[in-house]
C-alpha cells in the first residue's frame, strides 16, 4: 500500500495489533501517506523508530463509570483518556460523551489531536477522552451526577500541567462546569484544568465560538490564497447544527455567503433564503431540540424538512462545511458534491470525509482543508484560555479573536510551505500532516527514547 518499506512496515504491525480499531486506522493511514517523503528525507526518524512511537499512546486509561439515575436505577457506562503524545505540552483535547464512544474512536481522535495541536503553534501534547454515555433524554440532574462519576476518576489522570480535557460533541459549558466543579472539589484545587469554562470562573472570550470562527478563517484565508476568492456570494452547506456548525454558519454569513443547510442526526433543514442561526441556536443550544423545529418555527418561505443525514450532501452549494462526525461524507456523496458545482470542502469535524471522499476532491481540484487544520481553531482559543489562566488575567473579545485569525492564517500559509519543500504545492493536506509532523518528531528526538 505504501511505497516506503518503513512506512509500510509501521502500518502493518499497527494494522495487525490494533485490527479492530477501523477508525484510528484510518486516521494513522491518512498522515503516513503524507509523510513518505519526510521519512525519507530523514532517516533518523526511522532509527529512532519515531512513526512506531507516534502511532502508540503514552497511556490509555479505560474506567468504569457507576452512576444513579432519576428513577433510583444505577447506570454503569464506560470512559477512556487517551495521553497519546506529550512531546510538545501537556495532553490536550476534548472529551466526546456519544453513544458511539470507543477505544476506535477516542484514539483516531487523540492522534489527530497531536499534529493537530502542533500547528497551532502552542505549546500541547496530543490526548482525548470520552465515555459512551447518551446525554439524549437524560435529565439536568442525571447530567451533573454523570459528570461527577466521570471525574470522580478521571481527576486522578489529569491536571493543569499533565492533561487538559475540553469538550467534543455533547460537551459543552453545562458539562465542563459539572466537571470543573468535581475536580475542585476532590482534589481542592482551583486551578485552569479544563478549558471551555464559563467566563466567571476562567473560561476565554471566543473559545465558545473559536472553531466555528477558526473554520471560516481558515477557508477564507486558503480561498483567497489559492483561488483568489472569497466568501462572497457563495452558497454554502453546513452539516450539523451544535457548536462547530452554528458559529461557522454565523461567521460564513458575515462574510457574505448564503449558508442554506444545517442538519442534526435525524435529518436536515434546507432553507434557500439562508439559515436563520438565532433560531437554530434556540432550537439546538438553549431547547435542546431538534432540527425539525425548525421547519415549523421559522418564518422563511420554501424551507423544507428531509429525514436522513445523507441527503444534505445533494443540495448544490459552492462551499461544504461538514461539522458533525467522523465519515459522514462517503465517495457517492462527494462525487455529488462536486457534480453539483461544490469546489471547496473545510472539515470543521474531525475525520469527516472518507478516505474514497478524499480522493474524489483530490481528482475533481476542490480546495479541501483537512479536519486538523481548518478545525484547529477551537484547541488554539483552548491553549490561549491556558495561558490566561496562568497569567491570572483575561484578554477581550476582539483581542483573542485577532489572536485566532493569525492561528489559522498562520496554518494555512505553513501548511503550504511544508506541502511546497516536499514537491506537493497547493496541497493542504499533505502540507497540515507534514508540518503537524515535523515539529513534534523533533521534539520526540531531542528527548531522547521515551
Ligand atoms: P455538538 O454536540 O455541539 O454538535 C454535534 C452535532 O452533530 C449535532 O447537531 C449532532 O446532532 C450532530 N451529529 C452527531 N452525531 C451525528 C451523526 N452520527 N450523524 C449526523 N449528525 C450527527 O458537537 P460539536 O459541534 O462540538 O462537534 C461537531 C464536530 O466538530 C465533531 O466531529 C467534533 O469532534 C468536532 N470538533 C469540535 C470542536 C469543539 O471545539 N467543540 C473542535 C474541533 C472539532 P444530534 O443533536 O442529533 O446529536
Ligand atoms: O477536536 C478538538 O480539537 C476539540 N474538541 C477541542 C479540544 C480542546 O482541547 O479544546
Amino acid at each position: 500500500m505504501f511505497k516506503n518499506a518503513y512506512i509500510q512496515r509501521v502500518y502493518e504491525k499497527v494494522s495487525k495489533r490494533d485490527s479492530d480499531q477501523q477508525e484510528f486506522l484510518q486516521a494513522v493511514q491518512e498522515v503516513f501517506e503524507s509523510l513518505e517523503p519526510v521519512v525519507e528525507r530523514h532517516p533518523e526518524y526511522e532509527n529512532a523508530a519515531i512513526l512506531e512511537r507516534l502511532v502508540e499512546p503514552e497511556r490509555l486509561v479505560k474506567f468504569r463509570v457507576a452512576w444513579v439515575d432519576d428513577s433510583g436505577k444505577v447506570q454503569v457506562n464506560r470512559g477512556y483518556r487517551v495521553q497519546f503524545n506529550s512531546a510538545i505540552g501537556p495532553y490536550k483535547g476534548g472529551l466526546r460523551f456519544h453513544p458511539t464512544v470507543s477505544e476506535s474512536v477516542v484514539k483516531f481522535l487523540g492522534f489527530e489531536q497531536i499534529l493537530k495541536n502542533s500547528l497551532t503553534t502552542l505549546p500541547m501534547g496530543g490526548g482525548k477522552g470520552g465515555s459512551d454515555f447518551d446525554p439524549k433524554g437524560k435529565s439536568d440532574a442525571e447530567v451533573m451526577r454523570f459528570c461527577q462519576a466521570f471525574m470522580t476518576e478521571l481527576q486522578r489522570h489529569i491536571g493543569q500541567f499533565t492533561d487538559v480535557p475540553a469538550g467534543d460533541i455533547n460537551v459543552g459549558s453545562r458539562e465542563i462546569g459539572y466537571l470543573f466543579g468535581q475536580y475542585k472539589r476532590v482534589r481542592d484545587e482551583y486551578s485552569g484544568v479544563l478549558t471551555g469554562k464559563n467566563l466567571e470562573f476562567g473560561g476565554s472570550l471566543v473559545r465558545t465560538e473559536a472553531t466555528g470562527y477558526g473554520l471560516c478563517y481558515y477557508t477564507q484565508e486558503a480561498l483567497k490564497v489559492l483561488r483568489n476568492d472569497s466568501f462572497k456570494d457563495k452558497t454554502v452547506v453546513i452539516s450539523g447544527s451544535g457548536n462547530v456548525a452554528i458559529f461557522a454558519a454565523q461567521k460564513a454569513i458575515s462574510l457574505g455567503a448564503n449558508v442554506v443547510t444545517v442538519s442534526d442526526s435525524n435529518g436536515y433543514i434546507y432553507d434557500p433564503q439562508g439559515i436563520d442561526v438565532e433560531l437554530v441556536k434556540r432550537i439546538k443550544l438553549e431547547q435542546r431540540g431538534r432540527i425539525k423545529e425548525y421547519a415549523d418555527l421559522t418564518d422563511h418561505a420554501g424551507v423544507e424538512y428531509h429525514e436522513g443525514c445523507e441527503g444534505i450532501w445533494t443540495v448544490p452549494c459552492n462551499i461544504a462545511l461538514p461539522c458533525a462526525t467522523q465519515n459522514e461524507i462517503n465517495e457517492q456523496s462527494a462525487r455529488t458534491l462536486v457534480e453539483n458545482g461544490c469546489t471547496v470542502v473545510c472539515e470543521g469535524a474531525n475525520m469527516p470525509s472518507t478516505p474514497e471522499a478524499i480522493s474524489v476532491y483530490k481528482n475533481a481540484n476542490v480546495l479541501y482543508g483537512p479536519a486538523k487544520a481548518a478545525n484547529a481553531g477551537g484547541v488554539a482559543v483552548s491553549g490561549l484560555e491556558m495561558s490566561q489562566n496562568s497569567y491570572r488575567l483575561s484578554w477581550s473579545f476582539g483581542e483573542a479573536d485577532k489572536k485566532l485569525q493569525d492561528i489559522m492564517q498562520n496554518i494555512v500559509s505553513n501548511s503550504l510551505a511544508a506541502a511546497k519543500e516536499y514537491g506537493a504545492e497547493g496541497d493542504l493536506m499533505t502540507g497540515a500532516n507534514i508540518a503537524g509532523f515535523e515539529k513534534v518528531a523533533q521534539a520526540m528526538l531531542a528527548q531522547g527514547v521515551l
